[in-house]
């Protein structure tokens, strides 16, 4: 059924970019649709290229679970201390995910989050409307699909997009970030010690300076097995922590698997991104990994989660710099050395695949591209 629509909708002079705009208009994005009633999805979110990988159902291998990591008393004893960061550290090496449970933020911040978030995405489109863009050098914006028009096919998915830190938006404070922030900068004490680094190591780096978070809702969905939530990813940041709803529908590719990241009571979700994993490949030889996941449509929701994903927003005022680093030479071809020694970065070959930075400086917004390639280049090699 769902191959024969897919057939059907393969034919030459379907005009996608029409539709994108169209849907894009609206500014009420997926919620929009289904407000109007939709009981087939509209083409644009229909995943018309899908691996075997992608159709594949979740592992049932019971040993095959994220690790649920609880850090009570992780400042309070040594040996606890240890204990901590040695699970942390397995995690991070074997899974490059993990939750967290016990982390000091109380529940009731965890539930105002999510009703937050929600009550934003269930507003009167009007008043959502104001929010609409896609110009990213806002610090708070909402739509559907920050790569609408340039993702194969759209996802089932709106999310409100607010750039936290540096220089929070000029609002009041908002203290569930505070603690947020406060939560991260404590597991990159821990991951810093995982690492055999000093504890400031990777707060001394700039890792937990930005932080950029993401309000999704994904609202049920009429013909979830055609679409999907998000689509095949990792994070291009240093650490994404994620507050998730009891729905579900996260997973993780794990030893070439789909692992469900079933909901924990109070849980948040850890992960280690792009940034993280090329920025300390020097120092930790790749011990920690940016793994793919994804988020799966369901016939039931909204569901609602939010990411806080610390990494430097994309404007020139928070550039920063960080060392050492290697440029994948995709990225020196793209860019051209020339352009690289015009933005201070000297490049040289070391390998094959590979150009060592000489003068030792990154621009993080530069290392965010170059960090997503070469991640890319490691996913592919450890698949194969
Ligand atoms: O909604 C989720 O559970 C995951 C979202 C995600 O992967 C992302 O924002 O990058």
């Amino acid at each position: 059924m769902a191959a024969c629509r897919i057939q059907a909708e393969n034919d030459s002079d379907y005009d996608r970019q029409r539709d994108l705009k169209a849907f894009d208009d609206t500014k009420a994005g997926v919620k929009g649709a289904v407000d109007a009633g939709v009981t087939k999805i509209p083409r644009i979110l229909i995943q018309e290229q899908r691996t075997k990988l992608d159709d594949r159902p979740a592992s049932l291998e019971p040993n095959f679970s994220i690790p649920i990591i609880d850090i009570e008393g992780w400042n309070e004893d040594e040996t606890r201390r240890h204990n901590i960061i040695e699970k942390l550290g397995s995690a991070c090496e074997k899974w490059g995910f993990f939750q967290v449970v016990n982390h000091g933020i109380p529940s009731n911040i965890l539930e105002e989050m999510i009703d937050g978030i929600h009550r934003f995405h269930h507003q009167d489109v009007e008043v959502k409307k104001e929010f609409y863009s896609r110009d990213y050098t806002k610090k708070v914006l909402y739509n559907s699909n920050f790569d609408l028009y340039q993702a194969p096919a759209a996802s089932w998915r709106d999310s409100l997009t607010c750039v936290m830190a540096p220089n929070p938006p000029n609002h009041e404070a908002i203290p569930p970030i505070c603690r947020i922030m406060k939560l991260g900068i404590t597991l990159f004490e821990l991951l810093s010690e995982a690492l055999g680094l000093k504890p400031n190591h990777l707060k001394d780096i700039g890792c937990a300076e930005g932080l950029y978070v993401l309000g999704h809702s994904y609202r049920a969905c009429p013909e979830p097995e055609l679409t999907i939530g998000t689509r095949k990813h990792a994070d291009s940041g240093f650490l994404t922590l994620l507050l998730q709803d009891q729905i579900g529908g996260l997973q993780v590719l794990h030893e070439n698997q789909w692992v469900n990241v079933t909901p924990a009571p109070g849980a948040l979700v850890v992960n280690a991104g792009d940034l993280f994993q090329a920025s300390l490949q020097l120092i930790s030889n790749d011990k920690f990994i940016s793994v793919h996941h994804r988020v799966l449509a369901k016939n039931v929701g909204p569901r609602i989660s939010v990411a806080c994903i610390f990494r430097q927003h994309l404007s020139p005022e928070t550039l920063k710099l960080i060392s050492p680093y290697l440029v994948p030479k995709q990225c020196v071809l793209n860019r051209g050395a020339d352009h690289l020694a015009r933005v201070g970065v000297g490049v040289g070959s070391s390998n094959d695949t590979l150009f060592r930075v000489w003068n030792q400086k990154m621009i993080v917004s530069w290392g965010i591209s170059s960090a997503s390639i070469l991640c890319t280049q490691k996913k592919q090699m450890r698949a194969q």
